[in-house]
């Protein structure tokens, strides 16, 4: 989207990019959001289509075709550029559909709709699919959407529209020549690798830093190593500009783990390169040909292990559900994501999702099934309009649904994609059982394991996280077998802070979904007397025989047992983010007070416990506890 405001501006356009400012969950929502596109008095309206937004994005363009429908609607990106003929015929509130890469295309598009030059002819827009305008039940192709050779020659994209800078993500480059048979993108960018120059990469990145301030920056590219003379350059060149820094720049990137060497990790890491993504997807061999993603899972453990040793944060990515996947195939890639987690890498992993465009959606979008349950592409919240519509259309909406699989109950996966996912939030637990797991593990049967354990929970009305409960349940009797076998105290005070981290951030996230749309607590500038303090529910107090602080806070450092002190310790366990959750230390002095702490008065919380605390430092730690969202502190009333 920043790459096409950039084009946009070169031809004359002044473009913008529209952020809904609520979540869209009910039909309200979407009216209120498609009056507020309507109320900018845009000229023409684009929509950029992804799996899991093309449902929003349909409804709407439905109410805001309703308010202004003569303004001309354009539809990309990578769902629509698979699926435009269908989508033109269903949908007939959009005007035209930009298949492909849109730099060069959606300016030439502008010009025709709105006559600019005169000279456009609306056949020679490649990539276009519209209607014929003698005949609205015609659908007309151009020819095939063109490909940028020279991505140099592209204008820098509009960065200083980023509103989050923590997430910057620098176009570094497009197309991956590889043909994993799940994977949209590669056909998407015509399988063809390129790469801005390292000079002008790192002028994008200079850009970004001084006029953002930015600190961490994502290089985007699906396989960024693929040239490894390239990747060598851009290492060295990032190093040198780091090196002419007073404040260096982090970056990271995703690549493929036979793109990568021992020595290549080595350079990303000292020019700055702090996290790498791969896509493992299964552990087992037979999968790995059958999915054309071919790993050789030896080589992606020896280099996964070499870069979390160097101290990068390291995600694996698997997936579940391929249709003739067998118990052998998931046990093995069970045993990946331990050993992954073990070594320090955070595993992850999505239930197969057919994507428009991919050859098995050519293969099998036909045989799709739909239960609700959508963990895959989509995210697991599905607003009432956006289930209602998905529900009617399995080939425009493919991802929404699942393809039922040869040997293994849908249930069942959907079980261990959810465990496997919670896995990161006991990674410290992981890793410091590692001595144990790594002989234990082999020749455990994992699948069946979890299975006969997820039959016990998950259909107990009582339990109100069940995965948590299972997960946990399954490590403690691990923990108990290990109890004559060398178990540690330390250990024991780790897993007992992952667990509470786990419940923290399960009730956070689910508190977000239901608050999604209120928006935050509002913080007052001044906290007085008559204020109330309202204490928020995620989070929790530990209290433990070993510092373990900085070990739970960072599981990817390397752990020493002989540096841990031994004491009483106390933390409070928080959720900090969607998907982080971290322990704070609690002053002794700090401790009683918080752990009394309730719904009051500020000015009862004030007298409670001025034998401890003067009023000015108890103001200043209800501000501190308000920060962190432990309290809210709200109005009288
Ligand atoms: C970086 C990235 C992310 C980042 C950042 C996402 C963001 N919001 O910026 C993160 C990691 C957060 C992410 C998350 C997800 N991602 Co992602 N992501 C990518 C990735 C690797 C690069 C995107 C990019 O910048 N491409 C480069 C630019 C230049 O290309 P582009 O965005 O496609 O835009 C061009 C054209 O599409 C077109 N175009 C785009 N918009 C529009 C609009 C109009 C009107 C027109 C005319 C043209 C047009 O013109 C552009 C310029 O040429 C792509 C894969 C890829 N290589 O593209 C996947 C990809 C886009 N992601 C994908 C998915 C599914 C997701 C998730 C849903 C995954 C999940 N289960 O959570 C989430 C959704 C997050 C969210 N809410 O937005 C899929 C989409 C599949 C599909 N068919 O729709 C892709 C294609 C990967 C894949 N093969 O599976 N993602
Ligand atoms: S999954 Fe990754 S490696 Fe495979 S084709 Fe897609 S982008 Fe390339």
């Amino acid at each position: 989207m920043l790459a096409l405001l950039s084009s946009l501006s070169d031809a004359g356009y002044v473009a913008d990019i529209y952020k809904p400012g609520k979540t869209l969950i009910s039909d309200k929502d979407y009216l209120y959001v498609a009056k507020d596109i309507a109320c900018r008095k845009c000229r023409s309206v684009g929509f950029s289509t992804w799996c899991h937004s093309f449902p929003d994005a349909i409804l709407l363009v439905r109410e805001l075709k309703k308010i202004i429908p003569a303004v001309p609607v354009i539809f990309g990106g990578p769902q629509v550029s698979a699926i435009d003929r269908e989508t033109m015929v269903e949908f007939p509130e959009i005007d035209y559909i930009l298949r492909g890469e849109a730099d060069q295309s959606l300016p030439l598009l502008l010009s025709y709709i709105f006559n600019d030059s005169n000279k456009t002819d609306i056949k020679n827009i490649p990539g276009l699919t519209y209607r014929n305008p003698s005949d609205n039940s015609k659908i007309i192709r151009t020819s095939e959407p063109p490909f940028i050779h020279e991505l140099d020659t592209l204008p820098i994209p509009a960065y200083e529209k980023i509103t989050d800078k923590n997430t910057l993500r620098l176009d570094a480059g497009r197309g991956c020549p590889f043909q994993c048979t799940y994977c949209s993108t590669n056909q998407f960018f015509s399988r063809k690798y390129r790469m801005k120059s390292v000079e002008r990469i790192i002028k994008e990145m200079d850009d970004c830093q001084s006029k953002l301030s930015v600190e961490h920056i994502g290089l985007s590219h699906d396989t960024l190593t693929l040239d490894k003379k390239f990747t060598k350059e851009l290492s060295a060149g990032i190093k040198k500009f780091n090196s002419e820094k007073e404040k260096p720049v982090f970056w990271t990137c995703s690549s493929r783990t036979d793109c990568v060497t021992k020595d290549m990790i080595t350079g990303m890491y000292d020019s700055g390169c702090r996290a790498m993504f791969f896509g493992i997807e299964s552990g087992s061999p037979r999968i790995q040909k059958k999915i054309r993603k071919n790993l050789d899972l030896e080589e992606a453990n020896q280099n996964i292990h070499h870069a979390v040793s160097l101290g990068m944060k390291v995600t694996v990515s698997y997936i579940i559900g391929f249709t003739d996947e067998t118990e052998e195939d998931i046990e093995m890639t069970l045993k990946s994501i331990l050993v992954m987690a073990m070594m320090g890498a955070e595993p992850q992993m999505a239930l197969l999702s057919i994507l428009p465009g991919t050859p098995l959606y050519a293969r099998h979008v036909d045989q799709l099934e739909y239960d609700g349950k959508t963990f895959g592409m989509t995210g697991s919240f599905l607003p009432r309009p956006v289930m209602r519509m998905v529900k009617t259309d399995q080939k425009l909406f493919s991802s929404f649904y699942y393809l039922p699989g040869n040997y293994l109950k849908r249930d069942d996966l959907v079980f261990i994609n959810n465990i496997v996912n919670l896995l990161f939030l006991f990674l410290p637990t992981i890793k410091v059982l590692s001595k144990f797991l790594r002989k234990d593990v082999a020749n455990f049967p994992i699948y069946r394991y979890i299975i006969r354990m997820s039959s016990i929970y998950m259909n107990n009305r009582s339990i109100s996280f069940p995965e948590i409960f299972c997960l946990s349940e399954i490590i403690r009797t691990y923990l108990g077998y290990l109890s004559s076998k060398g178990l540690q105290e330390y250990m024991l005070d780790i897993y007992k802070a992952d667990l509470t981290k786990a419940y923290m951030q399960v009730k956070f996230n689910n508190w977000q979904y239901q608050r999604a749309g209120e928006g935050l607590p509002v913080k007052p500038e001044k906290i007085s007397d008559d204020h109330n303090i309202k204490i928020l529910p995620f989070w929790d107090i530990i209290s433990v025989k070993y510092n373990i602080l900085q070990y739970v806070n960072n599981p990817i450092s390397d752990f020493h047992e002989q540096g841990l002190q031994k004491g009483n310790f106390h933390y409070v366990v928080l959720p900090v983010s969607e998907n982080q959750t971290r322990l704070f230390e609690l002053s002794d002095k700090h401790l009683s007070l918080i752990k009394n702490l309730s719904d009051m008065p500020v000015l009862r919380f004030l007298e409670q416990n001025q034998s401890i605390i003067g009023r000015n430092e108890a103001k200043q730690l209800l501000r501190k506890l308000t920060n962190l969202g432990m309290i809210e502190i709200k109005t009288s009333g």
